[in-house]
């Protein structure tokens, strides 16, 4: 709700003050981005439910302090994803993952490299024409819409499926030219004369997967010949979606395996994403493996 406020009044930061810069009252002003990170952070340390928080925002994760009791999960999140949408007034949104850890020993930095399958829950929140909280428990999707009169996310999406196939396919065609012949071949397919599909990119995730979960289609943020692991991260990014989006009956995929499945790594490894319907997601999957990414 902090975070939904304050990026509803992102367009007046140059009346109170610009970001790096002194507002009215002669206080720092934070760049939203970091403002979001620091009330996750300061909202969460105290309540006595996590042992650890890792962000996309820091280098390393960090454990709850001392004088805080310390709980049996971990989370992980996306302050607020989409950022080079926070100044233009288009939807935003934060990305979060819950893993469970057994208290009473020292959290390290491989309890929070779980694969997504181990989730115990996973959500976003989208800061859009209304703010929604989606989530899930592996209960199924249910979507909250956050009622600014009396300042309560309501139920108002309960049990969400996404359509077994759709129409719409999202992804940054100005990367064209790095693309492999698989992605090529699969987005050409789409537009040909007999197929019926609609190209939509906002350019944040959280807006782009929500809008495709209602509605069906497909979202990709591929390998290319540039960046062989795509843009997205697997903790704070593509694993919470991937738990959310199965739950809706849909699919995510790195192009080789189940995104849920991956193991990881490192904190803030990448990883290519197609996620969204199941057989739109099947069918590229398919002409990845056929074609190579
Ligand atoms: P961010 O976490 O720094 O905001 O970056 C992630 C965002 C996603 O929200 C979005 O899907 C993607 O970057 C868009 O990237 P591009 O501008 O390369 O299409
Ligand atoms: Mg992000």
């Amino acid at each position: 709700k902090i975070i939904s406020r304050e990026v509803n009044k992102a367009g007046l930061i140059d009346i109170i003050g610009a970001a790096g810069g002194k507002n009215v009252h002669g206080e720092e002003v934070q760049k939203l981005d970091e403002f979001a990170n620091s009330v996750i952070i300061k909202t969460m340390e105290h309540g006595g439910h996590l042992a650890g928080m890792a962000s996309e925002e820091m280098d390393s994760f960090i454990k709850i302090d001392m004088q805080y009791p310390k709980g049996g999960y971990l989370l992980l999140f996306d302050p607020l994803d989409g950022s080079s949408n926070i100044d233009v007034n288009v939807s935003i949104g934060t990305i979060f993952s819950i893993l469970r850890f057994s208290a009473g020993r020292e959290l390290t930095e491989a309890d929070f490299l779980r694969p997504g399958a181990e989730q115990a829950a996973s959500g976003y929140i989208l800061y859009g024409t209304s703010t929604m909280f989606v989530y899930t428990t592996g209960h199924g999707v249910h979507g909250f819409t956050l009622d600014p009169s009396v300042g309560e996310f309501l139920l108002s999406h309960e049990n969400i499926t996404t359509p077994g196939h759709g129409k719409i396919y999202s992804i940054n065609e100005a990367n064209t030219k790095h693309w492999f012949t698989g992605t090529s071949k699969y987005i050409e397919r789409l537009k040909s004369p007999e197929k019926d599909y609609c190209a939509r990119y906002i350019g944040s995730l959280v807006s782009d997967f929500h809008r495709n979960l209602l509605k069906g289609g497909v979202f990709l943020y591929p390998g290319d010949k540039k960046s062989k692991n795509g843009k997205l991260r697997l903790l704070y990014e593509a694993n919470p979606l991937a738990f959310i989006v199965e739950q809706a009956g849909g699919a995510a995929s790195s192009g080789d395996k189940r995104i849920l499945d991956i193991i990881p790594q490192e904190l803030h490894q990448k990883t290519p994403l197609i996620i969204g319907s199941k057989k739109n997601v099947d069918e590229a999957v398919t002409l990845w493996k056929e074609e190579g990414i």
